[in-house]
Order: C-alpha cells, then sequence, then structure tokens
C-alpha cells in the first residue's frame, strides 16, 4: 500500500544511541503492528507488535507503543505502521544528540544584550547591537540616600530573558546555577566543547564564556552600599515584536528583594568554585564574586522577608512596572540554596547550620522554587565537605533517589511512556522545562545511586522533548522534522527571517493558556500552540533553555 507521513506516529525526530531504549507512540488504539524501514520506505528492517492500549486520567486519547530497543543498527530510518502511515525520520548513532547539546547553550549567544551579533557567529540571525544598558535610571522603588531616585547607573550584557527585551535577577538565578552545576558535574565535556561563540578562541571552555556574559551583568545589579539586589532591569511596559535596537525605551532598576539577594548570592558562591580554576584568565573575579555572594547573604539576613509585589510597588511608584513580576513569595528555599552554595565554596559552618532539611515532599526545581539545587551542589561536593555535613547529606541523597524512584514507578502504564506528564500537574506555564528538570534529578539520582533506570528515564524525557509527545512538536527550535516556527521571541518574530533563532526551547503545554490564542486542544498535555500569540505556551525562557542544556549534555557525556 501507498503509505503516507502520519503525524500520530510520535517519536524522538532526532534519533537514538544504538544500544538506548527506542520507543515511538502510536495515537489511536486501531492498529498493532509496525516496522521499521528505510525514509524511502524501500528497505524493511525490523517489525514488531505495538502493546495494548494505555491511557491516562487526564486524556481521552489512547496511545499504544511501538518498542524497537532491540534494533540497534546505524542509520536513518521511519516507523511505518502498516494502514496508518511513517512517522518523521531519525537516526540511530552515537552522539546523536550532539547537535542539539551544541545548539542549545549557543541559543544564550542569541539571546545576548549589549552586542551585535555578527554574521560569523550568529549566520543569517546576525544583529544590530541593542542598547547597552550602560544608561540605567534607578527607578523611585529602588532609591536610597545615595542612589537616589533616577540616578543612572551601568548595568550591561546579561541575557534576554525570554521573548521580551527584559532582564529578570531572580529567573537568572536558577538559570545560571543550572548551567554552572552543568560545568561542574561534567567539566571534561564541557573544557572541549566548541559552540562558535566570538571567545572561542580564548582558552576558557565556551560555556563558561557564556556563563559569564550573564554572571557579570548579575553583579551590576548589587548596590555596593549595602549589598542589596535590585529585582530586575527592565522598561516601564513589554516592548512591541521589535528587534533589540529598537527597545530603547528606558530601563529601569527597581525595588530590591530578599528572592534576587538570595539568587545572586546563590549564583556568585558557587561560580567561585568554577572562576578558581580560571585565575590566570580571570585575575581577581573569583574574589569578587565571592564578596558579592557573602555582602547580598548579609542583606538578605537582615531582609528576610522582602516581597517584590508589583501591584504594591505601583500603589506607591511611578512609572508603574507592568513586565514579568518572578514575584516568589517564600524565601525558605532561596535561603537554603544560597546557603548551600556558600558552605561548598568557604566550609563555614555559619551557612551549614542555614541549609536545613525540609520536612515536605521534595519539588523539582522551579524559577520560585530551588531548594534541590543546593542539594545537588552538597552531594556534587560531597567529599570535600567537614565531616559534620555528612549526615545531612547521606540524607538528601537517600531522599533524591527515593524522589526519583516515585516519579518511574508507574511509568509503564503511561501513554508516552515518560516520567514528564505522569500528572496533569506536569503541565504548567513552561512545561518543557518541568520535563527537563526532571530529567536533571534523574541524572543526579542515577549518579548518586548507579541505577541505570534513572538514566534511561532521564533520557526518555528527552524523546519527550524532541518529539515523543502528544503535540508531535519537537520543541527546540530548528532541531527536528516538526518544530515550533512561531515562538513568541520577539527577534526571530522582527528579524525577516522565516527560521525562528536555532535552539530554543518552547514553553509547552499549557492548559491555562493565559494568553487567550486559538489552542488546538485543552487536554493538559496537547495545550499548545505553534502561534507568536501564544506566550503562555509557546515564548522562550533562558530558564527552560538551561535545564535542556543540562539534560541534553549530560546524557552526552555520559555515554
Ligand atoms: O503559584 C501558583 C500556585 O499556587 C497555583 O497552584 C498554580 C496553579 O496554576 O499557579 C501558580 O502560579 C503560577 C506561577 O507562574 C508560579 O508558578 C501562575 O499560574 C502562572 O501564570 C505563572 O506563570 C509565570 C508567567 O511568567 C506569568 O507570570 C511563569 O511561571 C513564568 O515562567 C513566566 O515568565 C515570563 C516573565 O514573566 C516575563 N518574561 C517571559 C517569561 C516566560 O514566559
Ligand atoms: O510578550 C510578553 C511575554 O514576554 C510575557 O511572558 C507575557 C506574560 O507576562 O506577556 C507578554 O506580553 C503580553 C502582555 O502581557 C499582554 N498584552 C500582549 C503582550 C504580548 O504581545
Amino acid at each position: 500500500a501507498q503509505e503516507k507521513l502520519s503525524e500520530n506516529i510520535r517519536t524522538n525526530q532526532i534519533g537514538f544511541y544504538p544500544p538506548a531504549q527506542k520507543i515511538a507512540v502510536v495515537a489511536g488504539e486501531a492498529y498493532s503492528e509496525f516496522y521499521i524501514a528505510s525514509p524511502d520506505l524501500k528497505q524493511k528492517y525490523f517489525s514488531g507488535k505495538l502493546s495494548d492500549v494505555k491511557r491516562s486520567a487526564f486524556s481521552p486519547k489512547p496511545t499504544r507503543l511501538a518498542d524497537f530497543s532491540a534494533f540497534k543498527t546505524p542509520g536513518r530510518f521511519v516507523v511505518v505502521i502498516p494502514g496508518l502511515g511513517y512517522s518523521y525520520p531519525f537516526e540511530i548513532r552515537e552522539k546523536i544528540h550532539e547537535g542539539v547539546a551544541k545548539a542549545s547553550i549557543k541559543a544564550f549567544y542569541y539571546q545576548r544584550f549589549s552586542m551585535a551579533l555578527t554574521p560569523q557567529y550568529a549566520g543569517q540571525w546576525s544583529r544590530a547591537s541593542g542598547p547597552t544598558h550602560r544608561e540605567v535610571i534607578v527607578h523611585p522603588s529602588a532609591a536610597t540616600e545615595k542612589r537616589p531616585a533616577g540616578t543612572v547607573i551601568s548595568s550591561p550584557r546579561g541575557w534576554i530573558d525570554a521573548g521580551d527585551y527584559n532582564k529578570y535577577i531572580v529567573n537568572s538565578g536558577i538559570t545560571t546555577g543550572t548551567l554552572l552545576s552543568a560545568y561542574e558535574d561534567f567539566p571534561a565535556y564541557f573544557d572541549t566543547l566548541k559552540l562558535a561563540i566570538p571567545e572561542s578562541g580564548n582558552d576558557v571552555p565556551d560555556v563558561l564564556d557564556e556563563i559569564l556574559w550573564n554572571l557579570r551583568w548579575m553583579l551590576t545589579m548589587q548596590d555596593p552600599a549595602d549589598g542589596g539586589v535590585y529585582h530586575k532591569c527592565t522598561n516601564a511596559r513589554f516592548d512591541p515584536m521589535v528587534m533589540p535596537d529598537q527597545a530603547t525605551t528606558p530601563r529601569y532598576v527597581v525595588q530590591k528583594g530578599t528572592a534576587a539577594a538570595l539568587n545572586l548570592a546563590a549564583v556568585s558562591a558557587q561560580a567561585v568554585r568554577v572562576l578558581r580554576k580560571f585565575e590566570r584568565q580571570f585575575p581577581g573575579l573569583a574574589d569578587s564574586c565571592l564578596r558579592a555572594a557573602q555582602h547580598a547573604w548579609k542583606w538578605a539576613q537582615k531582609n528576610p522577608d522582602v516581597k517584590y509585589d508589583q501591584n504594591k510597588m505601583n500603589e506607591a511608584f511611578d512609572p508603574d512596572v507592568t513586565t514579568g513580576a518572578y514575584g516568589d513569595r517564600d524565601f525558605s528555599d532561596e535561603f537554603s540554596w544560597a546557603a548551600a552554595e556558600l558552605y561548598a565554596t568557604t566550609k563555614d559552618a555559619q551557612y551549614r547550620n542555614a541549609i536545613g532539611l525540609s520536612p515536605g515532599a521534595l519539588l523539582v526545581p522551579t524559577w520560585n522554587q530551588v531548594r534541590l539545587l543546593g542539594y545537588y551542589t552538597l552531594i556534587r561536593h560531597e567529599k570535600q565537605l567537614p565531616a559534620e555535613a555528612q549526615p545531612v547529606v547521606a540524607e538528601m541523597k537517600q531522599r533524591i533517589v527515593q524522589f526519583a524512584g516515585d516519579m518511574i514507578k508507574d511509568v509503564g502504564s503511561h501513554p508516552y511512556h515518560t516520567v514528564m506528564g505522569s500528572t496533569p500537574k506536569d503541565f504548567v506555564w513552561g512545561s518543557n522545562a518541568v520535563a527537563a528538570n526532571q530529567g536533571i534529578l534523574l541524572i543526579q539520582a542515577y549518579r548518586i545511586s548507579g541505577d541505570k533506570r534513572y538514566a534511561d528515564h532521564a533520557l526518555s524525557n528527552l524523546d519527550y522533548l524532541l518529539g515523543r509527545n502528544a503535540t508531535g512538536y519537537s520543541f527546540v527550535t530548528g532541531h527536528g522534522s516538526k518544530t515550533p516556527m512561531h515562538p513568541h521571541h520577539r527577534p526571530s518574530e522582527a528579524d525577516g527571517v522565516t527560521a525562528p533563532v536555532p535552539g530554543l526551547l518552547a514553553g509547552g503545554p499549557n492548559p491555562g493558556m493565559q494568553d487567550k490564542c486559538a489552542y488546538p486542544s485543552s487536554i493538559p498535555d496537547e495545550a499548545y500552540i505553534d502561534d507568536v500569540c501564544s506566550y503562555a505556551s509557546n515564548e522562550v525562557a533562558i530558564n527552560w533553555n538551561a535545564p535542556l542544556v543540562y539534560l541534553v549534555c549530560g546524557i552526552e557525556a555520559m555515554r
């Protein structure tokens, strides 16, 4: 029969390592057989039966699985379901995710403020520099005696947060921390990874050069007089869909807050450990970071509950600021994370006492929940920590492995056979970062326990992001056959280039649908639309790309 391409056969659109688990998911229950063929369908290689029917509690759509893990031959293939059609092509080979790995980090280069992207490094996505942010205004909400409202300060560099042209300390925190953790966990992998960025010629790993672009900005957000940290560097209202060089409305630094101080403390304390190895290239920077971290920590101790409440701020001060709030209200996890980073760096007992062990259930990290970042750090540096820390670290290890065990328990009955989507609660704004952060947790559990099942499930969450999901999209721009073409990303929309900036992870299914765009479905795992209108499902964000970096680079590194 003449088979057709079917979007109802969903699998990783990039491909598989030869020995890895290989699964395609078939939407519907009408078919029972599958085979693996060459993309022109002329060669048939492997055949099998589909699994029994899987159903989730939150979707009426049944699925069956095609498991071709036993097929290990390198090459380019499709999955064929006789009568239904064939899948997008994929490859089987070693280093299969290397392209996505590099692109996921290079995406940060494309997000840089304060510099032009030249054709040499940015190809068709080259663009003029936006404003350098060397003249940023102190908003009345942030006024002090030394820096009264209207004072001009310099706050250059940093990454564009997402689809909008602002810089938020809270979101930079988890992003930069996650990238530093990727480097700390897999240094040998990153030491030789070349990304074709302007700094590629220096003798510093490219990923570290990229991280420093943002870290140096974060340091400018600290008020040297008191150690407090401004919540964000932003304009008053979101820019229209223009290129960065047209994002010229005034930028402000706004109110200091506890979350901002602790995010800077955590990230700069962590950076000290990495930068000590590059003292020759960056003389004094590690020391500056440590001073900044300690100063911010002290500010947070004196100001332990300063929330960023944008509405309240707007009642008291002009101009009103209506850009992203990142308004956390609970700082216990930020205290724990910052204390853990300061402790791992300094071994000073005052910080150990502030780490605490949360009695509640562990939570997968997100911008307002960072407790596990501290656990990961202490576990990573366990051997260098004083004896007094060992019992706490032992308990953290045990709890992470237990959490991972709970995560994978019922995967066998899930429609997409991934940890991601076990519960409809996974489908929040930025759900793809939930998948990636679950992947990080599973990798941590694997590193702690040596139990390979955790690494396999981390990989299947990557399969989810690259196409084995209920939308049928590979969510990384430019990587896969069906990928987002219209992300809510101002440069991609305004640059006149058909292809969006590559390597960016779209937000993903979000039944909240806060943008009120014309979603094709409101079922939690399908509530996604590839439309520039959709900032709630199709924006990109640095805190979503960073866990993708960790997941895909970690997996490549571990092979
Ligand atoms: O905290 C509540 C929780 O108690 C409740 O159970 C849950 C139910 O939906 O909602 C939780 O609040 C959510 C909040 O994120 C915290 O997770 C909100 O519904 C949700 O709308 C909110 O979404 C955030 C969104 O901004 C709107 O504020 C996203 O996490 C955040 O990633 C996103 O970030 C934006 C920036 O503001 C601006 N730049 C772009 C960036 C990405 O879209
Ligand atoms: O473009 C904005 C996006 O970056 C934010 O994540 C999102 C939520 O805060 O808001 C977007 O801006 C929209 C605004 O909130 C409402 N009017 C339409 C804007 C999108 O063009």
